[in-house]
């Protein structure tokens, strides 16, 4: 569990009775797998949900690459719990569920996620727990290590691994990615990795400041900007490209695009700002906000037949 005021943030062991009882509950749209284990073997859990044909399009949810951030799992969950409680009675969830398929991995980063609140008091954990730790979100094989956007020093948290790839975890969601290959075809058209804090929508490059670059075409950049300006517009957040924050190399966003064209956000939730607390907001502000983004999640789904759809473009 929780220290208290923080009780209703899900340990591991509640995370997977939370996960396996939706899935009991809803085995007619939901089914939970794993992608593998982590470097402790920990489950990387994956809820898929869906009622829409095969060959619909995929959307993919990733949350807590970093181990501090645990508002993310539950912003997951509550993806999982409305698009399972909610089909039936609520038209929009109804229609998303019928014709896409759904797919949410609420904690990339379990072993950090313990580490950090095992003891009763938050350590400020973010890396995994591999070695000294790595940066899951400076750890993929897109312009790895390329641009002062990660160190090379096994202490810093911005602690990019010995190689690309070189963590479990992201080994374990690039391989998952890569098995919806399908026919020569990626299924999965859209995602969002959900991390906190800041109240951003960002999107690649992370690596240049250019709002270009190798495969990322003026027209990819637009859909990309008025997309994700969208979803900022429901949720109250700030837009941006993400290097507009800060150079970051080697982050998930960037393989995303650059190996599958999966159009790939970061969204940085609540709250705007608060030091090292702002890792730690108590339980009471779950529910709102992580509700604040149930417009966003549903535009991305709307969206993924055809994400250049958004600025009028066709696939
Ligand atoms: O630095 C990060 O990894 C993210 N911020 S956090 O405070 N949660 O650590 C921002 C990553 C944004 N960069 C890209 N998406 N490329
Ligand atoms: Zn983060």
């Amino acid at each position: 569990a929780f220290p208290n005021g923080y009780q209703d943030y899900h340990d591991f062991a509640e995370l997977t009775s939370a996960l396996q009882q939706a899935a009991a509950e809803h085995s007619d749209l939901a089914t939970l797998s794993t992608i593998g284990t982590s470097a402790q073997g920990r489950n990387l859990w994956l809820m898929s949900i869906t009622r829409a044909p095969a060959g619909s399009p995929e959307v993919l949810f990733t949350c807590q690459q970093h181990a501090r951030e645990h508002l993310t799992r539950e912003m997951c969950l509550r993806i999982v719990n409305r698009f399972t409680d909610s089909y039936g009675s609520d038209p929009a969830v109804t229609q998303l569920v019928n014709s896409r398929i759904i797919r949410v991995i609420p904690s990339v980063n379990p072993d950090g996620a313990e580490y950090d609140h095992a003891t009763g008091t938050f350590r400020g954990w973010r890396k995994n727990r591999q070695g000294q730790g790595t940066d899951l979100n400076r750890n993929w094989g897109h312009q790895w290590g390329c641009c002062g956007g990660s160190s090379g020093s096994p202490s810093s948290d911005t602690y990019r691994g010995t190689s690309a790839f070189s963590a479990i975890e992201t080994q374990r969601v690039r391989d998952y990615v890569a098995s919806r290959v399908v026919g020569g075809d990626q299924r999965i058209t859209a995602h969002i990795d959900f991390h906190t804090y800041s109240e951003l929508v960002l999107w690649p490059y992370g690596y240049t400041y250019s709002d270009t670059g190798p495969g990322l075409s003026a027209q990819d950049a637009a859909a990309f900007r008025t997309l994700g300006t969208q979803m900022a517009r429901t949720n109250g957040y700030t837009p941006q490209q993400s290097s507009d924050l800060y150079i970051t190399d080697g982050s998930i966003n960037d393989w995303m695009w650059a190996a599958h064209g999966i159009y790939s956000y970061t969204f940085e939730m609540y709250p705007r700002g608060g030091g090292l607390n702002g890792f730690y907001p108590i339980d009471d502000v779950i529910d709102r906000e992580t509700a604040r983004n149930d417009a966003a999640v549903d535009l991305l789904l709307s969206y993924a037949d055809c994400v250049p759809r958004v600025i009028g473009a066709s696939c």
